[in-house]
């Protein structure tokens, strides 16, 4: 039996002892034991496995999700004949955001995101559903924004948006794979969308085209009419009682013409309309400094903007940071700087850069007792199909989820095991990856 260690199922969890030279001499276990034991820390597990048996204990259905995970991947590893794995999630919030704004996805797409999250033991999906570019879910009483505010994307591709069947149908399916939806409107800015389709909610009340370009910053709606809070009103409430998890994410991002006291007052009185529908607030950074409701989470993303309202969260109790710093985990960030796909505003993201960080250090303004979350996000400016997604995500999804569990951190070993126990089943799934030249792939 080999030494017990706490890696994540993700990499290379496991410790295996054995060896059956050509022909794999697989285990064959006789018993498998399975216990429920709700004492752990929540999402942890315990698996040991020799010839004959095989003793798995988890706390909860996500330890047993990331058990079954980790057992599944040592069972493929040629010449393991036993091993143990334990492991607890540092950051209770581990997520993946894709932008569904900029470039329609569908339900089979997000069910491969989902595949791919939670097999690296990602929890959340953040679904980015509302943009300058288009809107994307359907809402209860407003056909209005889905008819004629989704129908394009950047550069007048067909966009589209997902009915509440759809959305129904992604959540049961990544809650099957342990993992949350958290879907988000964007406000006030990047709301060219839906003023599209509601001229009566911006500030000049005109008619507007759909945008297809990729600025950003240029939108916002009337913060104070009540067009615009009868409409939030209805938006906040369908997605309140159409999501399963305790998330709405508001936005709160790149509002660049209105004043800091109007846009704070605007942020408050949104986190009471969320808290009103029942439902607790993830926000960008921006909107720290706010008025905000106890447990909301604020999601940082960049050191590109004044620190000071950040600062300001310190003296908060009862608000939580999810740490999204661009440079490390922005996979829509090229990975070399002649990539065809992706953007630069915050430099690259080499492999290296999303597997060698802490949240700590990277966001030095924020106190590390805030910090309960990592996520990554995919933002889809200049992703086109679910083969870009796939070559974003993958290897650098794997190293980002490394972060977020507190695995050791080996470089040599994690692009080891990427190339020897990863990439052979991204294949069968049809999973394309950036070929990149730290990874030692084989064949
Ligand atoms: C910044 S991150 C944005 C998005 C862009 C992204 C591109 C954030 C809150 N806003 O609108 O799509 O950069 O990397």
């Amino acid at each position: 039996m080999g030494t017990p260690r706490s890696r994540p199922p993700h990499c290379c969890g496991v410790r295996a002892h054995g060896h059956s030279g050509q022909h794999v001499n697989r285990p064959h276990p006789r018993t498998i034991n399975t216990t429920l034991n709700t004492d752990l820390t929540a999402e942890s597990f315990q698996l040991t496995a020799t010839r004959d048996h095989i003793a798995l204990t988890a706390a909860d259905q996500a330890g047993a999700f990331y058990a079954i995970n980790a057992l599944i991947q040592a069972l493929r590893t040629p010449g393991v004949e036993g091993f143990t794995a334990h492991s607890t999630p540092t950051y209770p919030t581990r997520g993946v955001m894709l932008d569904l704004a900029r470039h329609f996805f569908g339900v089979d797409t997000i069910t491969s995101v989902i595949d791919v999250a939670s097999a690296y033991g990602l929890n959340r999906l953040h679904l980015h559903l509302s943009d300058d570019q288009g809107w994307r879910i359907e809402i209860d009483g407003h056909p209005a924004l889905t008819e004629r505010a989704s129908a394009n994307d950047v550069d007048g591709g067909a966009g589209r948006y997902l009915t509440l069947a759809d959305y129904e149908a992604i959540q049961e399916y990544a809650a099957a794979h342990a993992m949350i939806v958290v879907p988000e409107i964007d406000l006030p800015g990047h709301t060219h969308a839906l003023q599209v389709a509601y001229p009566q909610v911006s500030p000049n009340g005109k008619p507007r085209e759909p945008y297809a370009g990729i600025d950003v910053g240029f939108s916002w709606v009337h913060l104070t009419a009540d067009a615009t809070w009868e409409l939030l009103d209805d938006i906040v409430g369908s997605l309140a009682r159409t999501t399963h998890g305790e998330y709405l994410h508001v936005g709160g991002d790149e509002v660049k013409q209105v004043s800091r006291p109007e846009y704070e007052q605007f942020m408050g009185r949104l986190g009471e309309l969320v808290a009103a529908h029942g439902k607790k607030l993830v926000v960008w950074q921006e909107a720290a400094g706010s008025p905000l409701p106890q447990g909301t989470q604020v999601q940082y993303w960049t050191h590109e903007f004044n620190q000071d309202n950040l600062a300001q969260l310190a003296t908060h109790t009862g608000v939580e940071v999810i740490a999204s710093p661009a440079y490390h985990t922005y996979l829509d960030l090229k990975p070399v700087p002649d990539f065809p796909l992706g953007l630069t505003w915050a430099g690259l993201v080499p492999l290296r850069a999303a597997y060698e960080w802490t949240p700590a250090a990277a966001m030095p303004v924020i106190p590390s007792r805030m910090i309960t979350g990592v996520e990554t996000c995919l933002w889809t400016e200049t992703i086109r199909t679910p083969h870009d997604i796939m070559t974003m995500l993958l290897p650098r999804l794997p190293a980002v989820a490394s972060v977020a569990w507190g695995s050791p951190v080996d470089y040599p070993q994690f692009v080891h095991a990427i190339a020897t126990h990863h990439h052979t089943w991204w294949h069968p799934n049809g999973w394309t990856h950036y070929p990149d030249p730290d990874v030692p792939w084989q064949q």
